[in-house]
């Protein structure tokens, strides 16, 4: 018998043997109810379910201490580079399931649990998601920092702590409703409150000049206070930490004022410094010029810079070398500000030669873009900017100046125009490498995005396809596919997962593929208990699962999607007999709560749901269901149990997806578009485990400069006319005939993300799915080499890739 610390310094020391030095259960069950007992303070009979996940949450917690410990000491002891990744959301989920599948104690705990008469995946489902982020940009942060545990990186992840993340979305008669979101009314027991780590973030006030040199008065200032969170990796280890900071203000309140009598006065202080890290905005791939998102921003990114140069400065004096021990990465623009705070730092705090900072930082920072779209590119006038962060404001022109008379560019794309900042062209000349997310979106960053700073700065712009952790998206959130895949090719996937090529040599083989089907029936039987359950519809687990799942946006084109399942519709009722594949059209998604048009989109995709499932005729052939609010423990529930996967966004506008990596690691074939990662995952797959279609980028574009281009391909598609048609006689709302009569108007005369060029090759690629899934033993079969060919699209991939291209650290794992 190996005792807890033993155990886990044996993992720590590479010790792979563990299997007879696992955990005992008779230890873990201790532990649990040592903290039932003295960390919760609740007798078992009396303790609730909640009370059960906290003492087990605490127990699974002290696992993850040791090799945190380790992972630091080693650390330091080696004087490593370490990475920092700035991101204002981290879209984290559940952490507790992950943790145990981390930790290989799963079963433990499952069996602990039961034998104090509890249901772990109850347990596992009272867990609050945390929501601090909005879609695959938040995700994505979350999968790098599982995956950079796993590999052995040393790195800090940097966000706020949120106190509301995403709203939570209802449905009112089929609208979206937004309630606010509150994952920290109970406690949330994975963090560490650091509050010895604070630091004073300024703003406002101006620039005095003093002995010939700029001093900042700031006129506000609120304190940033640390809550770290271990962060622990495949087989524990390694684990590193992600830093969230929580607003306080500097004072606590104003005793004077609350001695006058004035209590409301007297709390402004407090409240005002709160209201920094109360609220995650819900813009996906939008910005708004808010001057509070700009206080967020610099908030979390000073907070971020000041701990990053004290945990430097324990242990080096000469701030030159910042770059051999620091790599700042920022998650997009919303931590641009970090170019000129970190220039501030290095000269106005430090003494560092203006040019001096300059090529210190740049050498440091990396800047991810991760969208073209221009509502989303963020640019802050010069009047808020300046009024916010006067002494930045100056800094900015500063680079702006220096660059352009270092480099004397032909026609030279400023960082200020037309009194704004912008700060993609900020981040761009402030880092030594910028990346793009996938292949096809890193060409366009080069093409369409920066072309003049393309050419100044040859090499610059690199590209690193995304990547999902496959230990929560694969091991933890499908058991019995991952099973399977274990079964057939042996362990040690979850950590090299070009592995599962070995699969390959399976899928010809009827008793593997019976397996392989076994599974997702499995998974659609449990997806298909969980619709009646939540939405009250019921579904055949022997139907065509057909998931779109994204936030709801007009380029993803979940438009086009309910389109054709209104014509689709339409076709089974015109001849019943015929030989339909039954389906059941699943969505799920969040619409920015001031994003009219995409609110819209999500009632008309319930009111066809209404007459659709209400309808006798095709009772048993197609069924829509949109289940409310969704998240990432949602995702881990729908995606196991897809057959096919939505990935279909008008060419040049998804920059990558995340989702759609998701989808083929759990066996589900895409129909898709040749936009963002697709066009990498049709290159892995082959073509003929992929159902494309579409215009490309470059037809896109071209099909936009004809202004009648949507009437003309409405014109000549019957199917699109009768749809169109149906939904302008109010068919779908029938209280209110022309409710979706703007909707039908902007298909027709409005169509920028080509819903209508595109809809008859949907159509088309659609029917090849039906006849696809017809043939059993070819669809498993090309379901199984989805799942084999998804090596690539590993998170630990694309971390290595970050390693070794920009961040110049050598993996330790
Ligand atoms: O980032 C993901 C990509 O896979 C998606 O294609 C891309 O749409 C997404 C402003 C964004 N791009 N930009 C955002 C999020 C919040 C916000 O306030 C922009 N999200 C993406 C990961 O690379």
């Amino acid at each position: 018998k190996v005792t807890r610390l033993g155990w886990i310094r044996n993992v720590c020391q590479g010790d792979d043997n563990l299997d007879d030095q696992r955990l005992i259960p008779e230890t873990l069950r201790a532990e649990v109810l040592r903290h039932l007992t003295y960390t919760l303070g609740k007798d078992a009979p009396n303790a609730s379910i909640y009370d059960w996940r906290m003492a087990l949450s605490y127990a699974i917690r002290d696992h993850i201490v040791e090799p945190w410990f380790a992972a630091t000491r080693r650390t330091w002891a080696e004087d490593r580079k370490r990475v920092y990744y700035l991101s204002m959301e981290f879209l984290i989920g559940r952490i507790l399931e992950d943790a145990t599948v981390n930790l290989g104690l799963r079963d433990q705990a499952q069996e602990v649990m039961a034998s104090l008469g509890q249901d772990f995946s109850q347990i596992v489902e009272d867990e609050p998601d945390a929501a601090l982020g909005n879609g695959g940009l938040g995700r994505l942060a979350a999968c790098f920092m599982e995956s950079m545990a796993t590999v052995g990186c040393p790195a800090y992840g940097y966000g706020i702590r949120y106190e509301h993340g995403l709203f939570r979305q209802r449905f009112q008669n089929g609208q979206q409703i937004e309630a606010p979101e509150d994952w920290l009314r109970q406690t949330h027991p994975w963090e560490f409150a650091r509050p010895e780590s604070a630091y004073t973030i300024p703003f406002k006030g101006n620039v005095e000049t003093r002995d010939g040199k700029p001093v900042w008065v700031p006129g506000e200032t609120v304190l940033a206070s640390a809550h770290d969170t271990p962060v622990i990796g495949w087989q524990g280890k390694w684990a590193n930490t992600l830093r969230l900071w929580e607003a306080l203000p500097t004072q606590m309140f104003d005793l004077e004022r609350f001695n006058r009598g004035d209590y409301a006065a007297a709390a402004e202080p407090e409240a005002l410094a709160r209201t920094l890290s109360r609220v995650l905005y819900p813009d996906d791939t939008t910005y708004q010029g808010k001057e509070l998102r700009l206080k967020q921003e610099f908030f979390l990114t000073s907070a971020a810079l000041q701990d990053i140069l004290r945990r430097f400065k324990n242990g080096h004096s000469n701030l030159r070398d910042l770059p051999k021990y620091v790599a700042i990465q920022m998650n997009d623009t919303h931590p641009a500000i970090a170019g000129p705070e970190l220039v501030r730092l290095l000269s106005d705090e430090n003494g560092l030669p203006f040019e001096e900072a300059m090529e210190t930082a740049q050498a440091c920072l990396g800047y991810t873009n991760h969208t073209l779209l221009p509502e989303a590119l963020e640019r802050w006038a010069t009047f808020t900017f300046g009024a916010v962060l006067p002494r930045h404001m100056q800094i900015v022109e500063q680079i702006d100046s220096w660059h352009r008379r270092t480099y004397s560019p032909p026609h030279y794309i400023g960082i200020v125009k037309h009194q704004e900042v912008r700060m993609g062209e900020l981040a761009f000349v402030m880092a030594h490498k910028v990346n793009g997310v996938s292949a096809l979106h890193s060409d366009l960053v080069k093409k369409n995005l920066f072309p003049e700073l393309n050419r100044l700065h040859p090499g610059r712009i690199i590209n690193q396809t995304n990547g999902v952790t496959p230990r929560r998206w694969l091991k933890m959130a499908n058991r019995p596919l991952a099973d399977l895949i274990t079964e057939t090719i042996g362990d040690g996937w979850e950590a090299d997962l070009d592995k599962l090529r070995g699969l390959e040599a399976h899928v010809d083989d009827a008793a593997f593929r019976a397996k392989f089907d076994k599974s997702k029936r499995a998974n659609k039987v449990a997806l298909a208990a969980w619709i009646k359950d939540h939405c009250g519809v019921t579904v055949s687990p022997d139907a065509l699962f057909d998931v779109q799942v994204k936030r709801i946006h007009e380029y993803k084109r979940q438009l086009l999607n309910i389109l054709q399942t209104v014509s689709h519709w339409h076709a089974i009722k015109q001849d019943p007999t015929a030989n339909w594949v039954p389906r059941v059209k699943i969505f799920g998604g969040k619409s920015a709560p001031g994003y009219a048009v995409a609110k819209e989109i999500i009632h008309f995709i319930n009111d066809v749901a209404t007459v659709v499932n209400n309808d006798p005729d095709t009772k048993d052939l197609l069924k829509i269901v949109y289940p409310e609010n969704y998240n990432v423990s949602m995702a881990e529930r729908l995606i196991p149990a897809s057959d096919l996967s939505e990935q279909i966004s008008t060419a040049g506008k998804e920059a990558s997806g995340t989702g759609n990596m998701k989808f083929m690691m759990n066996g589900a074939p895409t129909i898709g578009t040749l936009d963002g990662a697709n066009v990498e995952i049709l290159q892995e797959v082959g073509a003929e485990n992929f159902f494309l279609f579409g215009l490309t980028t470059e037809e896109a574009m071209k099909r936009r400069e004809d202004p009648d281009q949507s009437r003309k391909a409405i014109e000549a598609s019957q199917p699109m006319l009768d749809v169109l048609q149906m939904v302008a006689e109010g068919r779908f709302s029938p209280d209110q005939k022309d409710r979706y009569h703007g909707l039908v108007h902007r298909v027709w005369h409005h169509d920028y993300f080509l819903v209508a060029a595109d809809f008859d090759a949907y159509n088309a690629a659609q029917a090849k799915v039906d006849a696809a899934y017809a043939d059993r033993a070819a669809w498993v079969r090309m379901a199984a080499m989805n799942t084999a060919r998804s090596g690539f699209f590993s998170s630990d991939r694309t971390i290595r890739s970050y390693m070794s291209e920009i961040w110049d650290i050598p993996a330790a794992i």
